[in-house]
């Protein structure tokens, strides 16, 4: 299906299958009505294509008051092809929505999950003996501190307990610490690659739908040496 109104709303009746959803129309609202079964066709190739324009988001949301939150089901084979795009009343079950920044569910919305991404993180040395204990990681929003459900890999090094720290004054809010075991040797200029195993908890503090997530999923993340060198002598008489 493709539309071509050039304005004004557009209403979704019935039950449906779809294999193209196509509307780039800026600024239009698509309204699907409440209580029927809809879904994007479990094939390759399958996409629901919604883009409106930067000032002109594209609104999807319900016909009427209807507690159905169920716009479409988004079936695993179909892709969601989304920029510039309000979303309400949706409920994306069982197949959460892991989408960008610029398509923005309402807290009407359940299982849409909106990413935030690390821009920076840098080794630390907090005591200055030598041995880096601790990598200062900064998100692009401010943060909820909610660890529970949050897990980090650093290679070669063993996470401390508490296994993650903040808030602190030292800290900005839209920053963190993982916390590292010290290794027992001088290491001011390892820069231990780290990666997210898991983060559902990890959110922005405004709405807490961002979920924190790294540019580089797979990759990991580099951390900036900032820990400062001390000399170790050993002195053999
Ligand atoms: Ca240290
Ligand atoms: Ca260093």
């Amino acid at each position: 299906m493709h539309f071509l109104k050039p304005v004004g709303i557009i209403q979704i009746r019935g039950d449906n299958s779809w294999y193209i959803f196509d509307c780039q129309i800026p600024a239009i609202t698509i309204e699907f009505e409440e209580g029927k079964t809809r879904n994007m066709v479990n094939v390759p190739g399958a996409v629901f294509r919604v883009k409106g324009t930067f000032g002109n988001l594209i609104t999807l949301t319900r016909i009427s008051i209807l507690p159905d939150r169920r716009l479409f089901t988004l079936n695993p084979l179909a892709i969601l092809d989304m920029i510039y795009v309000n979303v309400d009343w949706s409920r994306a079950t069982p197949y959460n929505v892991t989408t960008s920044a610029n398509v923005i569910p309402t807290a009407n919305c359940i299982g849409w999950l909106v990413t935030i991404l690390v821009i920076a993180s840098r080794t630390e040395d907090n005591d200055n003996n030598g041995k880096i204990d601790r990598i200062r990681v900064q998100v692009k929003a401010n943060i909820n501190y909610d660890f529970s459900d949050f897990a980090v890999t650093a290679q070669d090094y063993d996470l401390d307990s508490p296994d993650y720290a903040g808030p602190d004054a030292a800290l900005a809010p839209n920053q963190f610490w993982i916390m590292l075991q010290e290794k027992p040797y001088l290491d001011t200029d390892a820069t231990p690659r780290w990666w997210i195993d898991d983060n559902t908890s990890l959110r922005d503090t405004a709405v807490g739908i961002y979920i924190v997530i790294l540019a580089d999923p797979g990759g990991g993340e580099l951390p900036i040496d900032m820990a400062a060198p001390i000399i170790g002598y050993t002195f053999i008489p």
